[in-house]
Parts: structure tokens; sequence; C-alpha cells
């Protein structure tokens, strides 16, 4: 296992300097928070239900994890960050990084992150940043998030586990010339990825994802087909996959927001069968059935059951709290929300939300995939 930079000598490097991008998790109980988004009530009244002070300490040291997307949609992400980044320095927390958090690494505008990179207005609740110096202090503190954090009983990733993904993002063992570094096989798209050496591990993860950016379009490159090129540079980009998981190809192209679109994303967890318990966010889940679109991705599963075969060995915790600035506009601004901020207790095995519900968290007794026979289903309205 690679050393872990410690968390207090963490904050106190620069954005460019060389961090691990997979890192181990402490020992101990846990609670893993689904994705926050800029939603800190939510988050104030989570961690209070979970018995922790409004510093983030726990009277039995327990520690706060978070899958990421800490930002984007909710009205105070940077209340949300600075909280963290407080627990995180301080040793007492930990957090991976979302796609949301990457967009803003990378200065990558997107309808939600308006707010902070300036391109359009605001969307949803979020207030608009200040100035200059605000956007410095987010983006350094995200830059620093690694993407995936392991344990012998748990891993906690954003959206997707792959065991090549992961490999490729450990740094070199010391003394060793770094083979060439493997990508994810997803068997979804074609081409079996050559990594280059200088992609593995340590590094500023700018650097690391524009190096395999690069990458997969030299891949992509090399195959006609555009549906084939979209997925190649998905699901072959090691932190493209962790981040917002693998897509496939549907029979049928389908329409998201105007655009027609001919890969989905794939049940990833369905071929999950091994190795300790992985929680992820990203994929909005819902305590109401069919209150989220979700692309149906969880058909066929109970709401609050693990995911995959051999008992389910998946859990996504992303109970869609960045769902509440749409249930605002349309009138609901007291609550109760349908999207919820969820953890859950580990090892207890536990899922706690922010409007104080606690329900066990259910095993998978379907004996593997909950419906159809491979990947996700299409369906118009994911979000992403
Ligand atoms: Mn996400």
């Amino acid at each position: 296992m690679p050393t872990a930079v410690q968390p207090v000598i963490r904050a106190l490097l620069g954005p460019s300097d060389p961090v691990d991008l997979v890192r181990p998790l402490p020992q101990g109980p846990l609670d893993i928070v689904g994705d926050v988004h800029g939603e800190f009530e939510a988050l104030n009244a989570l961690i209070a239900h979970l018995g922790y002070d409004p510093d983030g300490d726990h009277p039995h040291g327990r520690r706060l994890v978070f899958v990421g997307d800490l930002i984007d949609r909710g009205p105070d992400s940077v209340a949300v960050v600075r909280w963290i980044h407080r627990l995180i320095s301080a040793g007492r927390a930990l957090a991976v990084m979302g796609n949301h958090d990457l967009n803003v690494v990378l200065g990558s505008q997107k309808a939600d992150n308006g707010w902070i990179l300036g391109h359009q207005p605001p969307k949803g609740d979020a207030k608009p940043v200040a100035n200059d110096a605000e956007r410095e202090e987010i983006t350094t503190i995200l830059r620093a998030l690694p993407l995936a954090l392991e344990r012998e009983d748990l891993r906690v990733v954003h959206a997707a586990w792959d065991d090549a993904a992961i490999e490729a993002l450990r740094p070199p063992a010391p003394g060793s010339t770094a083979g060439p570094g493997s990508a994810p096989a997803t068997g979804n798209a074609s081409g079996g990825a050559s990594g280059d050496a200088s992609g593995r591990g340590e590094g500023d993860i700018v650097a690391v994802y524009r190096m395999h950016a690069e990458r997969t379009k030299a891949m992509a490159a090399a195959v006609s087909d555009p549906i084939d090129q979209k997925l190649i540079r998905q699901n072959q980009n090691p932190i493209k996959f962790i981040t917002s998981g693998p897509e496939h190809r549907v029979a049928e192209a389908f329409e998201i927001a105007g655009k027609l679109r001919n890969e989905a994303r794939s049940r990833w967890w369905d071929r999950y069968e091994e190795g300790p318990m992985c929680v992820f966010g990203h994929y909005s889940r819902a305590m109401v059935p069919g209150a989220v679109h979700n692309d149906g991705l969880f058909a066929g599963a109970g709401e609050f059951a693990t995911l995959g075969p051999n008992g389910g060995k998946a859990v996504c915790i992303d109970y869609s709290v960045g769902y509440r600035f749409r249930e605002r506009k349309a009138g609901n601004t007291a609550g109760p929300f349908i999207g919820r901020l969820a953890a859950l207790r580990w090892p207890e095995r536990e899922l706690v939300f922010d409007c104080g519900q606690r329900t066990p968290l259910e095993f998978n007794q379907t004996g593997g995939r909950t419906v159809g026979t491979s990947g996700a289903l299409p369906g118009g309205g994911g979000r992403r």
C-alpha cells in the first residue's frame, strides 16, 4: 500500500505538489456521507443525527468520509467545502473527488458550475462566488482530494470501482521501474489500453487527467465510429471511470436535455463480485421509488439495499439531496423533501438520513443482477 500523505501535511502542500490519488482509509468506525451538493443545512442536520458536534467531533472518535460531489446546485457550496476542509486538515475527515468537484478543478464549464466559474448565472439555489480569492480557495481545496480510499473491509469512490483503473492511478512502487500502466477494462469500449508509465500514480490530478485525456484521444482516433470514440474516452480514462462511471452503447438512441445519446451509464456493480464493500454516490437514488430520474439503474433493487452479486458488495448512498433545488423551485421551500442526504454507518451497516430516519442496510437477496441482462436501462432525463 502506498504511503499516505497525511491530511495535515497535505493541507500544507500546494496544488501542484505530488499527492497519492489512492489513499488508505483509517481504521475505526466511520460515517460515510453521500453527495452533499452544497446543501449545508442538510449536512448539519445529518451530522447532528450521527452524534457529531458542530465542529465535526464525535464523542466516540468516529470519522466522517465523503463520497464527493460536495458542490453545485445547493445554496452554499462554499460553506460545505470550507467545513469539510477544516475537518480534513485536522485529520478528522476524508473525502474523495466527485465529477462535479473535478469539473471545477479542471475549469470545465458545466450547467451546474456557473456559480464558481462565472460563465453563466448560477443555477438552482447556488449563490454566486464573490471574487477570485474565493474561487482560488475552493479550487485548491478540491484539487487536493484523492480519487479512492481503501482499507481491508471497505472501498470508497465517487462513482465506480475498477481494479485496473485503480492500479493505473497508484504510484509506482519505490525503486521499481514503472511497467506499462493499465487502463480500465470494461468490455464495452474497444481496445486494450496500453498506458504510459508517466501516467501512473503520484502527481497533481490535473496533470494526470490531461495525460489520460491525451492518451484516450489518441486511442479514439484509431477507431472510426463516433460512439466507440466516446466510450473509449469515458471508459479507458481511469479518472473519468472512477468519478463518473463506465458507459455502454444502447441499441436505440434516447434523449437527455434535448440531445440524442447513444451511450448510457452501466450498472458496473452487477459485475462487482469480489472485494470488500464498495461505497459510492453519484447515481441519484431515492427513498421514494421513481421519485428521481436515474435511468432506472436501480430497478428491482430495494431502496436501502446493497447492489450486485454475492449479497451485494456495492452500495450507492446518494439519496439525491442534489434534487432539492428543484423541489424548492416547484414550491416546496420548507420540506419535507424527497431529496435526502444519507450516511452509511460502518461497521454498523445502518443508513442514517438528514431527517433522522435510521434504516438497516439490506443485503441484496436477488442473487445478482436485479433486472435485465447487462448494463443500464436506457431512460430519459438521467442526470450526471
Ligand atoms: Mn456525481
